[in-house]
């Protein structure tokens, strides 16, 4: 039997699912006249973001993206799996936009798409794990390893290539090159202080609500900073 979930928990999967709802609606009815190529590209992009995550959060909600993992030495442990089926697709979306507007070179999308999908599927490896606290938490620190890489990159080689734009252009980058940054890097610390490290130093309410928070402003709000500067997303070669 899976554990009853929490107030929370239940609570926080829902306001999940209808946040990226309205999130992908809004984007839809902003997108509805925009006729330039270039510009329909962000918007295709990044409404397909709040929109997987949507059915991600009603198939956690609704419980279908729930399993049980019995993992030696730590019980049977709750994992929402269908997270990481969300993560695999939205997370090299994002990165695509930030590419898009970095004018970045098919080099540098391969490797930071290559390095988010080998983080989110070493990550699932770790959540889905039977063998035990310290298999699970060295999968995390190969996830992490990939994150860390990816955060580099993004710093480096793209924002290198990001300062070629106009200036515009490139502030809009920085801006949610930042925001990609933060959020992003706050994902492993809340995986090993929730339940899936077995720390359980915050319960899965409060993780569940964690993660709602995170992926809302990953995504919507990533989605609201990028769409609300239409004006700016065409024009690829427009370099300063
Ligand atoms: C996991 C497993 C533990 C190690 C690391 C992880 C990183 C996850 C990230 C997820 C980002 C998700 C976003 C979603 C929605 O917009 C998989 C938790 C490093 C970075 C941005």
């Amino acid at each position: 039997m899976t554990t009853p979930a929490t107030g929370l928990e239940t609570w926080s999967l829902w306001i999940g699912t209808i946040g990226m709802t309205l999130g992908t609606l809004y984007f839809i009815a902003q997108g509805w006249s925009v006729r330039d190529a270039e510009q329909q590209e962000y918007y295709i992009i990044t409404i397909f973001i709040p929109a997987i995550a949507a059915a991600s959060y009603f198939s956690m909600a609704t419980g279908f993206g729930l399993i049980e993992v019995p993992v030696q030495g730590l019980g049977t442990l709750d994992i929402y799996w269908a997270r990481y089926a969300d993560w695999l697709f939205t997370t090299p979306l994002l990165l695509l936009d930030l590419a898009l507007l970095a004018g970045a070179d098919r080099n540098t999308i391969a490797t930071l798409v290559g390095l988010d999908v080998f983080m989110i599927v070493t990550g699932l490896v770790g959540a889905l794990a039977r063998e035990g606290a310290a298999v699970r938490l060295a999968w995390w620190g190969i996830s992490t390893g990939a994150l860390i890489v990816l955060l580099y990159y993004l710093l480096g080689t793209l924002s290198e290539q990001a300062s070629a734009m106009s200036g515009e252009r490139a502030a809009l980058f920085a801006r949610l090159r930042n925001l990609v940054l933060v959020l992003w890097s706050l994902y492993p610390v809340v995986w090993i202080l929730g339940t899936e490290s077995g720390f359980e130093i915050l319960p899965l309410g409060v993780e569940t609500a964690a993660f709602a928070v995170l992926d809302l402003a990953a995504k919507v709000g990533f989605g609201i900073v990028l769409l609300r500067s239409r004006s700016v997303l065409s024009g690829s070669a427009t370099r300063s």
